[in-house]
């Protein structure tokens, strides 16, 4: 097999070349290239100098993932890096692209660093569980200083060339179209000097040791709150304080230790789940990837509310007109305030430059009348959740947009079927289901009709790529992937507060699980009147009589829990009491509950829905499940979703769950997909 890495001569300069597309990631055959090139140039005496870089969108874009978790092959990276930098003769990388994780680290390797004004450098070991494990926790910091070193590993977030270049990372910056003769000119200039210091030797960036203690101290202060329930920001931070403490060789062995705790353990191989779960999900099992896009230049929104705004700031910010329609002229200009209201605060946080505000603003037009939606290639209708609203609207859509224009429903639960049939475009009806607030969560799900042709499905699942969304498809049901998978939950935990645990018991279990908050937070966050029949007379629940006492949730500053001015929430002993006395009329007996009983009655029911979910066809795999709960509630990142965290319990361990306490959960349907996974120890993913 030929090798991905060539060398090619330029007088007296060698430069080794690398073509592993898509992103040049360092797999075993790379890295024997890389070592090969390199050793090929230090044995030639005419070769004063060598250049490292690559072919295609990218330098190294870090180390090949699938190899993770398979018995090693070739020359490792860590033992590639040391042979580059001991080299007698300058080596310099050539950067375009993103060089991330370990291409980074090849690049810190390297004597010097030559980059384009478009390249990116960043270690983002961090989002896959892990850290920089070929020296980039030890040179790094020689390179850039503690500080930086901890904010561009701890949080794995990439700079640009321009300040790669001010804070020494960056040698000299390239022309865009003159990489290479720009690297090789300079490298050829550095093979005059008389030696190359090796990064790893070098010490004038790194702190005096009587201030190493108040950085770490400081860094934790500010930013421990973001690194909670995480392993891999912590091992970091040991790992960039074994470089500001130790000699490198010493700090090298830190790296390591580290670095191979944390592959072996569960945060990172979900967190790796994840990485090729997300994009994954983009992918239609049934279409073809080359199936032609409907182009979309103009958008539709029906409703200005709070989602309708939300969806339209989406297009807007990606820079494609938008129409919004609404039946009153005051529900447009409240709506069309509050976006203008939501770009200030994106602005403000530094979030968005004031001109991209201002032109996202200025794509925006507004509208009373359908006629003015005709020339529209997608609409998408945000209105009140009632059928019958729903047909009315897409109805009118169909009069008056142009054919071959795509109609989406943003309904959460309703059945998309049934809204196509109130067209005579069946083939162009879809759902975009979008989570709340629109313009910040990042999933939609993308529920496909029975009729859903292929081309508006694909053109839909890219749009969402290209407005910043992490999509999924779903099938027609109630409550598509997430809100179906919520329901249990809810079910139960309302139950349960009925047999004896408290809110606050349940909402404090999910969130030492990891959860952003639980069931009773997240209710009253939504609001508790979601539903409800709005007769404060008709009490014939518990939900009825909160409603009734106006406790609707944080909007009316009371729910389950009393809220401050802050909504920061604390739990109240008046409904403490109305949930006992609601109990004891249900004539539910008391009893303790544990937190064990907890997890398995209101997370089990949720993967069981997940395996019902599958069974049916309703997703199309189960990391796409993992998807919707990591991007639309929040789940932790570092459990890799429900169907990846089911799999680490173990189906048999799930369905043991259910069963215990089937007497107590006669409505739960057990799926036989997941008795199937029990039987034979099989996992999901
Ligand atoms: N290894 C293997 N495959 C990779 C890959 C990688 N590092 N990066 C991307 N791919 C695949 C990806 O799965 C997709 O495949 C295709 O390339 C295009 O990617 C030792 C241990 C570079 C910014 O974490 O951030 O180095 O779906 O869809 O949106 O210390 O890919 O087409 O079959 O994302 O343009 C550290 C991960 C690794 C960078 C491009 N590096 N990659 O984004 O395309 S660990 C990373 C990215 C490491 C060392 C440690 C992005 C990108 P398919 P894409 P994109």
């Amino acid at each position: 097999m030929t090798s991905p890495v060539r060398t090619e001569r330029h007088d007296d300069v060698l430069v080794v070349i690398s073509d592993n597309p898509p992103v040049n990631a360092l797999g075993a055959a790379v890295r024997q290239g890389l070592k090969e090139g390199v050793e090929a140039g230090l044995a030639d005496d005419s070769v004063k100098a060598i250049v490292i870089r690559c072919d295609g969108r990218t330098f190294h874009a870090g180390a090949d993932i699938t190899e993770f978790g398979k018995p090693p092959q070739g020359p490792s990276l860590p033992e590639t890096l040391d042979a580059m930098e001991a080299s007698a003769k300058p080596i310099v990388a050539a950067i375009h692209g993103t060089a991330l994780g370990g291409g980074l680290e090849v690049a810190l390797a390297c004597h010097y660093r030559v980059a384009v004004p478009s390249a990116k450098l960043g270690l983002p070991e961090v989002n896959l569980g892990l850290l920089p494990g070929a020296g980039g926790t030890q040179r790094l910091p020689r390179v850039v200083g503690v500080e930086k070193a901890l904010d561009m590993i701890v949080f794995g977030r990439p700079i640009g060339a321009g300040e790669a270049e001010k804070i020494g990372l960056v040698d000299t910056l390239a022309g865009e179209d003159s990489l290479e003769a720009d690297a090789i000119a300079f490298a050829r200039e550095k093979a005059k000097a008389d030696s190359h210091p090796a990064t790893s030797r070098r010490t004038d960036r790194l702190p005096d040791a009587a201030h190493i203690g108040q950085i770490f101290d400081d860094f934790k202060a500010k930013n421990g709150r973001k690194m909670r329930g995480f392993d891999a920001p912590a091992a970091c931070m040991r790992c960039v304080r074994a470089a500001a403490e130790l000699p490198y060789v010493e700090g090298v062995k830190v790296e390591r230790e580290e670095f191979m705790k944390l592959m072996q353990g569960d945060q990172s191989k979900a967190q790796r789940h994840l990485f090729f779960a997300e994009r994954q999900a983009a992918k239609i099992d049934d279409v073809p990837k080359d199936t032609p896009l409907i182009p979309i230049r103009k958008v539709g929104i029906i409703g200005a509310g709070t989602m309708g705004g939300g969806i339209a700031m989406n297009f807007l910010s990606a820079g494609i007109p938008v129409t919004m329609l609404e039946m009153k002229q005051e529900a447009l200009d409240r709506g069309t305030g509050v976006m203008g209201k939501n770009y200030e605060g994106n602005v403000k946080r530094g979030r968005m430059s004031e001109e991209k505000a201002k032109a996202a603003m200025d794509l925006l037009s507004t509208t009373l009348d359908y006629a003015d939606l005709a020339d529209c290639d997608l609409v998408i209708e945000a209105v009140f959740e009632s059928m019958d609203v729903k047909k009315d609207v897409f109805g009118k859509l169909d009069a008056h947009v142009k054919d071959g224009a795509i109609l989406a429903s943003n309904t959460s639960y309703l059945n998309v079927d049934e809204i196509a049939q109130a067209t005579k475009r069946p083939g162009y009806v879809v759902g975009m289901h979008f989570f709340s607030p629109a313009n910040v969560m990042k999933l939609l799900e993308v529920v496909r009709g029975a009729e859903t042709r292929p081309d508006v499905l694909a053109t839909v699942m890219a749009l969402s790529k290209k407005i910043g969304k992490v999509a999924v498809v779903a099938g027609v049901c109630h409550g598509f992937i997430g809100n179906r998978m919520l329901s249990p939950r809810q079910r139960e935990a309302n139950k349960l507060i009925m047999e004896g645990a408290t809110p606050w018991q349940i909402d404090k279990v999910h969130q030492e699980f990891g959860m952003p908050m639980g069931p009773f937070q997240m209710s009253d966050l939504a609001g508790l009147d979601i539903g409800w029949h709005r007769d404060t007379n008709r009490i014939e629940s518990l939900r009825d009589e909160l409603c009734a006492m106006d406790r609707r949730g944080q909007k009316t500053g009371a729910g389950f829990y009393d809220y401050d001015e802050n909504r920061r929430g604390t739990p109240s002993d008046t409904v403490e009491a109305l949930i006992r006395k609601w109990a004891e009329k249900e004539g539910t007996p008391q009893r303790e509950i544990s937190d064990e009983e907890i997890r398995e009655r209101t997370l089990y029911p949720m993967v069981n829905e997940g395996a019902l979910i599958l069974e049916e066809g309703m997703a199309q795999r189960a990391s796409d499940i993992d998807v919707v709960w990591i991007y639309g509630y929040g789940w932790p990142r570092y459990r890799g979703g429900p169907m990846f965290w089911a799999d680490l319990e173990g189906a048999d361990t799930i369905l043991a769950g259910l069963e215990k306490h089937q007497d107590k959960m006669p409505d739960l349907k057990i799926s036989q997909l997941l008795k199937d996974k029990a039987a034979k120890g099989e996992t999901f993913n």
